[in-house]
């Protein structure tokens, strides 16, 4: 019998190895994917997913977007089924990202069907299980089999995804992210080794009430799943927002109960600050998580986490997560809660087909 909590912790520390597995793996279907790429005009994207993997189309449609120009939107997969004319456009041909931890998400196998029915268009599967229904409903899937999780929360499956749908871009881009991309199993067990305590020193503390998100472009998916694996794991009141749209009527929640956490971006890094000094000035605590190249003025150094990853924006897109889940983590466990395990979950929802 495991101990609480003992599974979530393990699949958090063990995502810089993982992310060495993953790799591997996508590099042995890079012919399949050029295969199936091959003269095949693609004029826009749709990312699909469920909870944690809505909000890592989110990331990815960014992610995709911004590398390949290619327009790429994301879409919780049952406003595929329910709402599929607000969704696909007529003409031109679209490729479906469906992606799945468990590959059973009965929104998303019918969003794969849906698409079939009504598009002439590409199916790629992402996902844990390369035997389950959205793998099997795929042109291609690109499987993480070593981001397998027992916990309920996704935490490494979203990494581990995440990092082949940035390898995915790359290849659809014809300008393979891969050696970037190697570089972080190093850098996400670095900052693992040097902030771990702090995470747990912020998931400890009982003064906080509140936990607000906040990130934008590709960090607006990765400040929404930070705030699902609050909710998930402690069951604590958590939002997230667009950095500066939190000024726009959600800071009149902020009290000093409040822990606001800035997922500091290169492009926003002078108006992000901004928001977190203003948000300190009204007696939040604060959080910046940022790369080292600028370093902001934002009082106590335990405020800000330095990615230090050398990196450019993109790439490094999933190193901002390690320590938020730690948190989650941390805070889950001083509350007596179970992580592995939270309430109300299970780790797929199934349901009778929303078509009828
Ligand atoms: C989607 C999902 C998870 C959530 C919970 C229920 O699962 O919503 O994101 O954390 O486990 O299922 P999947 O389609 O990614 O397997």
């Amino acid at each position: 019998m495991a101990e609480r909590g003992e599974y979530t912790l393990n699949e958090i520390l063990s995502q810089p190895s993982t992310w060495s597995e993953t790799l591997k793996d996508f590099k042995s279907r890079r012919k399949d994917i050029k295969e199936l790429l091959r003269d095949q005009q693609i004029d826009r994207l749709i990312f699909a997913g469920c909870g944690s993997t809505h909000y890592l189309s989110m990331t990815a449609a960014a992610l995709f977007q911004t590398l390949t120009s290619v327009p790429s939107h994301a879409y919780p997969a049952s406003e595929l089924v329910l709402f599929p004319d607000m969704v696909f456009a007529p003409g031109g041909r679209t490729l479906l990202v469906a992606i799945s931890r468990s590959g059973e998400t009965t929104e998303t196998v019918e969003a794969i069907n849906k698409f079939r029915t009504l598009m002439d268009g590409l199916v790629i599967g992402i996902t844990c299980y390369g035997d389950h229904s959205v793998a099997k409903q795929a042109d291609l899937s690109l499987v993480a089999e070593a981001a397998h999780e027992d916990s309920v929360a996704q935490t490494r499956s979203f990494s581990n995804m995440a990092i082949m749908t940035q390898a995915m871009a790359g290849e659809l881009a014809k300008n393979s992210q891969i050696p970037m991309l190697e570089r972080l199993p190093d850098l996400g067990q670095k900052l693992i080794n040097s902030y771990r305590k702090l995470a747990q020193e912020i998931g400890s503390n009982s003064e906080i009430e509140r936990f607000v998100f906040l990130g934008g472009g590709e960090l607006y998916g990765i400040a929404c799943e930070a705030m699902l694996k609050m909710k998930e794991m402690s069951l604590s009141y958590s939002e997230a927002f667009h950095t500066l749209e939190f000024r726009h009527g959600p800071m009149s929640m902020v009290n000093n109960r409040t822990l606001i956490v800035g997922l500091l971006s290169d492009n926003g890094l002078r108006q992000e600050v901004a928001v977190l000094k203003q948000m300190q000035e009204m007696g939040a605590h604060i959080l910046a998580i940022t790369e080292e190249n600028i370093i902001p003025d934002l009082g106590d150094k335990k405020n800000v986490i330095h990615l230090k990853s050398g990196m450019a924006a993109w790439p490094r897109t999933i190193l901002y997560l390690p320590i938020l889940q730690l948190i989650a983590y941390y805070r889950a466990m001083s509350r007596g809660q179970n992580p592995d395990r939270p309430a109300n979950l299970s780790s797929v929802v199934r349901l009778d087909s929303l078509e009828c």
